[in-house]
């Protein structure tokens, strides 16, 4: 318990540093400094113990077998769907596991949208999406004819709400749209601009990848259609994701994939599919990916996520003055509204060549263009260093940060 709330709300990070082993670790000779999160987050013991113990003890194909180990595996594998059901406020029957938030996108433009797709029809994203959020709906307007519309945001990266809703027309067929952005930090008023697609009859696809780990999101209370995630993101292992979508569109939609277990007869003329979430989880699932990510579930649940927000946002404040008190520095996203993504170049050296210096210093930051090469155009920069915060980061990270940044300068400037 003194690991979790240092009384009046606060966390005790020091405390929760301690359930993550990867932490403690010393990179070319200095502390790790780990800030590269909005690409992966490290593991809570919680999760390797519950990977571990499924391996170890448990490990059975699921939905299959009536021998013990099977039903234990099945039990486990669908327990950690109501956790996550739970976490996101959904229903059990409406959170389908998949690899990812990539996998999650690919499953609605290849299930729902594409069959109600004519030409002329249009899909509307923004200009703040990660590439994930915009390659599965041009590949599925490319096949049917219909177009990708983009809604402009500011200098600031905040969306043109105004704008966003001239562009809600009667042919737009879907709005996706991130929760928070992985290049800027913005965190978008999702519940808002649902309500006004919805207004005009379209559905809504939310990209939650950066979003579910640093603020409590209902989807119920958000009012969109569906919500995507990844599980690595949210301090659970790589390759398992969800995707949430309302019973009604998961009802309405025909299978992607097919193979076992998504089934209810098969015989050479016709085959009965089984009800959602099933129908979509074609082939042995990521059954011990799952489990983890219920674990990891349970890990922030005991945590609180308004805790997590609230020592997020205080770092991130923290982070910005001191980065942008260097000179030379430019901050890339300054909406009003951000998420723990702290994006920024220097004058005069190249973000590989920070990227670099931070390393040697045991410093892990992201450069690149995170894969939203929209948004590095729209900002006329090739590249970005991104520091990213979890809830295991704390103030006297920063300094390091900025020393590093200066001992750049030195070498590059
Ligand atoms: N959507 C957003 C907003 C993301 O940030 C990412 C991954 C994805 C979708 C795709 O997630 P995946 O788990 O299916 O790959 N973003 C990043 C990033 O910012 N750095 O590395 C991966």
């Amino acid at each position: 318990a003194t690991a979790r709330n240092a009384g009046g709300g606060g966390m005790n990070v020091a405390g929760l540093r301690a359930d993550f082993p990867a932490l403690h670790q010393e990179i070319h000779g200095k502390p790790l400094v780990y800030l590269d999160n909005a690409a992966t987050t490290h593991k809570p013991r919680a999760v390797l113990d519950a990977l571990d113990r499924f391996h170890r003890r448990d490990n059975s194909n699921v939905h299959r077998g009536v021998h013990t180990l099977s039903q234990r595996a099945t039990d486990s594998y669908e327990g950690a769907r109501q956790q996550i059901a739970q976490f996101l406020g959904g229903q059990t029957d409406e959170i389908v596991f998949v690899r990812g938030a990539t996998e999650a996108i690919n499953l609605v433009a290849n299930a729902f949208l594409r069959p109600r797709l004519q030409p002329g029809d249009e899909v509307l994203v923004t200009a703040m999406e990660h590439h994930a959020n915009i390659v599965p709906w041009q590949l599925a307007c490319d096949a049917t004819g219909a177009q990708l519309r983009v809604a402009p945001m500011s200098q600031a990266g905040e969306l043109l709400l105004d704008e966003l809703e001239a562009l809600l027309t009667d042919r737009t067929k879907l709005l996706a749209l991130t929760h928070v952005s992985n290049a800027l930090g913005t965190v978008n008023p999702v519940a808002q601009i649902a309500e006004m697609a919805h207004a005009h009859g379209v559905p809504v696809l939310v990209d939650g990848a950066q979003a579910v780990q640093h603020m409590p999101v209902d989807v119920t209370q958000l009012g969109v259609d569906f919500y995507a995630l990844s599980g690595h993101k949210l301090y659970g292992p790589t390759g398992i994701g969800v995707l949430w979508a309302r019973s009604e569109h998961l009802e309405a939609m025909a299978p992607w994939q097919g193979g076992g277990d998504m089934i209810r007869s098969v015989t050479f003329e016709k085959t009965e599919f089984a009800p959602p979430p099933l129908r979509f989880e074609a082939g042995t699932p990521h059954i011990a990916g799952a489990i983890g990510l219920g674990a990891a579930v349970e890990y922030l649940s005991g945590i609180g996520l308004e805790a997590i927000a609230a020592h997020e946002s205080d770092l991130l404040a923290a982070a910005t003055d001191a980065v942008a008190a260097i000179d030379g520095v430019r901050l890339i996203g300054t909406a009003a509204q951000k998420a723990s993504v702290l994006s920024f170049v220097v004058e005069g050296v190249h973000p590989h060549d920070i990227g670099t210096v931070l390393d040697r210093n045991g410093i892990a930051v992201r450069t690149g263009h995170h894969c939203a090469q929209p948004v590095m155009a729209f900002y006329g920069v090739p590249a970005t260093v991104r520091a990213s915060f979890a809830l295991y980061n704390y103030r006297a990270e920063i300094e390091p940060l900025c020393t590093a940044l200066h001992e750049a300068q030195d070498l590059f400037a």
